[in-house]
């Protein structure tokens, strides 16, 4: 298998807004060949000066895992380029079949050099925010295989971020919803992300570390999602709202 070749493929499918076959139904490979072609298409973003943000984790909600028909966390990275302003706008033409559904963001304060547990993952974090995730696979049909999905960066496309709170704020046992035009279309609580979103955070630091992915100040996590996710059309307002925070949202045009 040409690792090269399939990130640049993922990556052009990516640059062009154009869907490509599974690559699982072309040949068969598994978690490090996928994560190798991530690593590898990230590398191309990079050369072309996009700069790394942060981590997401995929599939830490039972309503994720069932829409998608996958079952196992994931990881992908996050990059300036796929960042969005809260009210900001998102040109529906520059994506496959952009999905968007609502996150959790943790702000890292310091620099990670080893791992946290639940007792002291607030040290490292010094902001919690309320966000909302567009996904887009580039597969057609939206449809793939767990390597699949790992290949193609965990279907990053965007993010935008609410305001900072402090980390004390409550992020347990919170409702969470996604509304299209001021219409809740899922709504979920922040539990259904591992029973406790904090467990994302020591999740995603763990598997930084055993990747020798940096973590320093400033770097996000998207948790995942607590709900499903919806599909966007131009003209849709999409919003996210969580019990404590304020709501946030990106116009589709
Ligand atoms: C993969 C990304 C999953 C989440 O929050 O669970 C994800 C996908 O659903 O296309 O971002
Ligand atoms: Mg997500």
């Amino acid at each position: 298998m040409n690792y090269l070749q399939i990130a640049e493929t993922l990556d052009n499918a990516s640059l062009h807004a154009k869907a490509v076959q599974q690559i699982s139904q072309q040949e068969k490979f598994d978690l490090n060949a996928a994560y190798a072609i991530q690593s590898i298409s990230l590398s191309r973003r990079y050369i072309r000066g996009e700069k790394l943000l942060g981590l997401k984790l995929g599939f830490t909600s039972k309503a994720k895992m069932e829409q998608m028909g996958v079952h196992d966390m994931i990881w992908g990275r996050l990059t300036d380029k796929m960042l969005y302003q809260d009210q900001g706008k998102l040109v529906k033409s520059e994506f496959i079949h952009p999905r968007a559904e609502p996150e959790i963001a943790f702000r890292i304060s310091k620099t990670i050099s080893k791992p946290v547990d639940l007792s002291n993952a607030k040290e490292v974090v010094d902001g919690l925010a309320l966000a909302i995730e567009i996904i887009d696979s580039r597969y057609e049909n939206f449809s793939f295989s767990l390597e699949d999905v790992v290949a193609d960066n965990c279907s990053s496309a965007g993010f935008l971020i609410g305001s900072w709170h402090s980390p004390e704020k409550q992020i347990q046992d919170i409702g969470v919803s996604l509304l299209l035009n001021d219409e809740v279309v899922h709504e979920g609580n922040s539990n259904a992300i591992l029973g406790n979103p904090w467990e994302s955070l020591v999740a995603a630091i763990r598997l930084a570390l055993d990747n020798g992915e940096k973590l320093e100040a400033g770097s996000i996590i998207l948790a995942g999602a607590a709900t499903a996710a919806s599909y966007i059309e131009a003209g849709q307002k999409v919003s996210a709202k969580a019990d404590g925070f304020e709501s946030i949202c990106l116009f589709i045009s």
